[in-house]
């Protein structure tokens, strides 16, 4: 099949006004008749016919204008609807299919969820439950009316605003009719229907707008929703403050179901989420899925205007909806929490997730220019790069002139389908700055490496920075050209302070920002009378790979002084990487002191956050050692490395982490907070430390602390450690764990996804025995990446296992997979996304793991696609 191209963009021919839906929801039988207003695009091909798309549907009745059809007078199939001939250039089509959501195992369209009807329709499962023009630049006002039977479903919900609702005489079901105002594409549809208990709220707009809030959650659940809901409200409030953004419904709606490909989905009005981002208590939920349902909350809300209100003119533009609100959901979080410490937590996603994509087969522009299979294209690049994207507009362009450029997108396209090119001309009108090259971070895949050489020369008091960029070939560019890179900087005087910034130029540096725009730049800094030591890329203003000649010793001094909390945790990692590389290259650690002395004073600062300390003293994972080797990588080699310099700084800094330990114990009750979090993580980091040497002292501590612990967050952390280690205290708290939580599978995830990574040989073994178990479902996406996604994405020992066993089980999951859930199965197949940086023995095993997939006949397209790209 041939790939869809930007280039190949035609505006719609057809466009639809409003569209009427009655659904009847049913098990296996759901009827859905919809009636369209159409007319002919004036800016469309005049002459085309009408093109519905259409997946699985079957066909009952077709009408036009309230005459029914006859046969010769279209063409139907189960892919699509084409009228050849249609009456006139303004008609109404009616068309009743019938869909089956029970036998909808791919959670694409209308589906079940533990019997409760619910739709997912983003990208394209629209047409999964009726025939329409399912893409995104045709936008229509929808009313709804949905019935069903009232034992099944007392619960019905659609998008807008509730007009009516009642029974139907006579007959055990009832309906609710649902209306939208604001128009739009058919991928923010959504239904639901089924047994849900409501929690409810209320909140009132800046401009004094009433809304009705409710998240509806499985009977049982609700005090589980109260969290999600105080996040919603600080969303709302927090868009209207920052971005005067308010909200337009009389209604806000959320439900969280169990079976969820995604973590959510901001259909209008009715976000429906993944359990997951909605359900916390202490006991069931860690510090981290507090953050997760904060940032997720938020982020959906914020797609009601970034997304919704002016959506996407195709799909190659989906950056410029989640790109942009990944960028608001984590500014949103910043202000809630620790701004430096959601940036250092951003910058580790950003690079696990979207640094490997970018260095692999499967990394491709911001704004991709052609896909097979648009599901594949929600990535780590799409999502995390296109927010690092926005981030440079702001440091660019500074705050004032970004929230103008910000409003003026708002404002003039309110209403519409928009583009990159719209969104980038409303930042450069607002700051009058010529965006053109900016635009080439959208087009050009790829981390560019930037080199950043700093000479002091004393006689003539000056610091001369030379910088070199450079981005690596990527997949069909092989040619790159320099992009605009804000580096943020400081110099750092001997007293720990930053020197006063001049140019020789006489250039000033507006917020301490030099704009690199050319493949070799150099910048001449003046009246420097000592010998500074460089912090380049605070706050890690650009995305790239940097390297400098700083020294080890200067890396010390970063980790000490430098005021940029970003490159005081940069530093130390940096060091931890030189001997981690060293130690994995050779087999034997170089010496450790300067990191040692870093973390030791880090670690006595009183004055910083603990939750600062906690990033800055982990020591980087598996995974992103990986990365740094970048090539001819040996999982074993990389293990043994990291476990020896854990145990090092433990025995180093065994006093310190022993007083950390003590001191930071937190009195209940447990709050979710930022800053009792953070006590809890340095805490949990340093009963880490403590217990990796394996003493059976620190086993037994680590036991108790499983045992006493009032909240999930210290329960975890203590099993996290206990697993580590081969010790009766490993089963004792894993089989406790599975009695105390089996009824309450988002727990059980945490379980599954701990054994999953266990760095030992009997892993492979006991994740498939665990597959057996009645509490894992091959059908529940949270299931299959809490067990599976974690064994191949964060068990590099055992999924690279030499003898390709590791490979071969992802291999066999993901073909099993592919025909009740493609989308799930391909994102389980792109871990092999990084195979290429492994030894040969491994890359050999991978490849032919891959190519099996590839060879395999009746394929996805799904995973044709990743398969396909993963070996290209
Ligand atoms: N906009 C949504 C993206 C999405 C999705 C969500 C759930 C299931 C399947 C999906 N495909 C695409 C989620 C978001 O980024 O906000
Ligand atoms: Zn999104």
């Amino acid at each position: 099949p041939h790939p869809v191209r930007l280039a190949d963009y035609r505006p719609p021919a057809w466009l639809v006004d409003t569209v009427h839906l009655d659904i009847s929801l049913h098990p296996t039988a759901t009827r859905v008749i919809s009636r369209l207003a159409l007319r002919r695009n004036p800016k469309g091909d005049a002459t085309a016919p009408v093109l519905l798309d259409g997946d699985g549907l079957t066909l009952v009745r077709l009408a036009v204008d309230g005459t029914p059809l006859a046969g010769g007078a279209y063409e139907a199939s189960p892919q699509a609807l084409i009228l050849r001939h249609p009456p006139s250039d303004r008609f109404t089509l009616e068309v009743e299919t019938l869909v089956d959501p029970t036998a909808n195992t791919q959670l694409m369209g209308l589906y079940r969820s533990r019997d409760n009807y619910c739709t997912q329709c983003e990208p394209e499962g629209f047409r999964r439950i009726t025939y329409f023009p399912d893409r995104s630049d045709v936008l229509a006002v929808y009313t709804v009316r949905v019935e069903a039977s009232r034992a099944e479903a007392p619960v019905l919900l659609s998008n807008g605003n509730l007009e009516r609702s009642g029974p139907i005489p006579d007959t055990d079901r009832h309906y609710a009719i649902w209306h939208d105002p604001w128009p739009k594409p058919s991928y923010l549809f959504a239904l639901v229907g089924g047994n849900l208990s409501k929690v409810p709220d209320h909140f009132v707009t800046a401009s004094g707008r009433p809304v009705d809030l409710g998240i509806y959650v499985e009977p049982g659940k609700e005090a589980r929703a109260t969290y999600a809901m105080d996040a919603l409200k600080r969303s709302m409030r927090w868009d209207e403050k920052v971005f005067g953004r308010e909200y337009d419904l009389d209604v806000f709606n959320i439900v969280a179901v169990s079976d969820f490909n995604m973590g959510a989905m901001e259909n209008k009005g009715l976000n429906i989420f993944n359990d997951k981002y909605v359900l916390a208590s202490p006991e069931t939920a860690t510090d981290t899925d507090y953050a997760g349902i904060e940032s997720v909350i938020a982020h959906e809300y914020f797609h009601n205007w970034s997304g919704n209100r002016v959506t996407c003119r195709d799909w190659f533009q989906l950056c410029l909806k989640e790109g942009l609100t990944v960028f608001r959901d984590q500014e949103f979080s910043s202000d809630e929490r620790s701004r430096p410490v959601k940036r250092i937590s951003d910058v580790r996603t950003l690079k696990a997730a979207q640094f490997t994509e970018d260095a692999g087969p499967l990394s491709h522009p911001v704004r991709p220019e052609s896909y097979h299979e648009i599901n594949n294209f929600y990535t780590a690049t799409v999502y995390e790069k296109g927010a690092e994207v926005v981030r440079m507009l702001k440091t660019l362009l500074g705050d004032e002139d970004f929230r103008a450029g910000m409003d003026l997108y708002y404002a003039r396209h309110d209403g519409d389908a928009a583009t990159i090119e719209d969104f980038l001309a409303a930042f450069a009108e607002a700051s009058g700055r010529d965006l053109s090259q900016f635009a080439l971070w959208y087009s050009q895949a790829g981390t560019p490496r930037v080199s950043a050489q700093g000479q002091f020369d004393p006689a003539a008091r000056t610091y001369r920075l030379d910088i070199r960029q450079e981005t690596p070939p990527t997949p069909a560019q092989p040619e790159k050209k320099p992009v605009v890179l804000p580096l943020a900087i400081g110099l750092i005087g001997p007293d720990g302070q930053d020197l006063p910034l001049t140019l020789d130029d006489g250039r000033n540096l507006p917020r301490h920002v030099i704009e690199v725009t050319q493949a070799e730049q150099s910048f001449v800094f003046t009246g420097i009378d000592a010998r500074p030591v460089l912090s380049l890329n605070r706050g890690f203003s650009a995305p790239i790979n940097l390297s400098t000649n700083l020294a080890d010793a200067d890396l010390v001094f970063l980790a000490a002084h430098d005021r940029d909390p970003f490159n005081r945790f940069d530093a130390l990692q940096g060091l931890a990487f030189r001997i981690l590389k060293a130690g994995a290259a050779s087999g034997t650690l170089p010496d450790a002191a300067p990191l040692i002395e870093a973390a030791r004073l880090l670690l006595a600062d009183s004055t910083l956050d603990p939750a600062f300390k906690a990033q800055a003293l982990a020591i980087p994972g598996e995974n992103e050692i990986a990365r740094e080797i970048g090539s001819n990588v040996d999982p074993d080699a990389v293990f043994t490395a990291r476990r020896a310099l854990k145990r090092q700084l433990a025995t180093a800094l065994g006093t310190e982490l022993e007083e950390a330990y003590a001191a930071l114990a937190a009195p209940p009750p447990y709050s979710p907070g930022a800053a009792a979090a953070g006590r809890r993580a340095l805490r949990n980091l340093a009963l880490d430390y403590l217990t990796s040497g394996g003493a059976p002292e620190a086993i037994a501590r680590a036991k108790a602390q499983f045992m006493a612990a009032d909240n999930m967050t210290d329960r975890f952390a203590a099993l996290a450690v206990l697993v580590q280690h081969d010790t009766p205290e490993r089963a004792e708290a894993l089989d406790d764990f599975y009695r105390r939580f089996v009824t309450d599978p988002l727990v059980i995830d945490k379980w599954l996804s701990l054994q999953a990574q266990i760095p030992e040989a009997g892993t492979l073994e006991r994740v498939k025995d665990l597959t057996l178990l009645p509490v894992f479902s091959m059908a529940n996406p949270n299931r299959v990446r809490a067990l599976i996604g974690a064994f191949a994405t964060a068990n590099p020992t055992q999924f690279h296992r030499p003898d390709g066993a590791g490979h071969d089980f992802l291999v066999d999951v993901v073909l099993g997979l592919d025909a009740k859930n493609p989308q799930v199965a391909a994102r389980m197949l792109s871990a092999f996304k990084t195979f290429r940086q492994l030894e040969p023995l491994r890359r050999a095993s991978a490849e032919r793991a891959l190519r099996r997939v590839a060879a395999t006949p009746g394929l996805s397209a799904d995973v044709t696609d990743i398969a396909t790209r993963s070996l290209s």
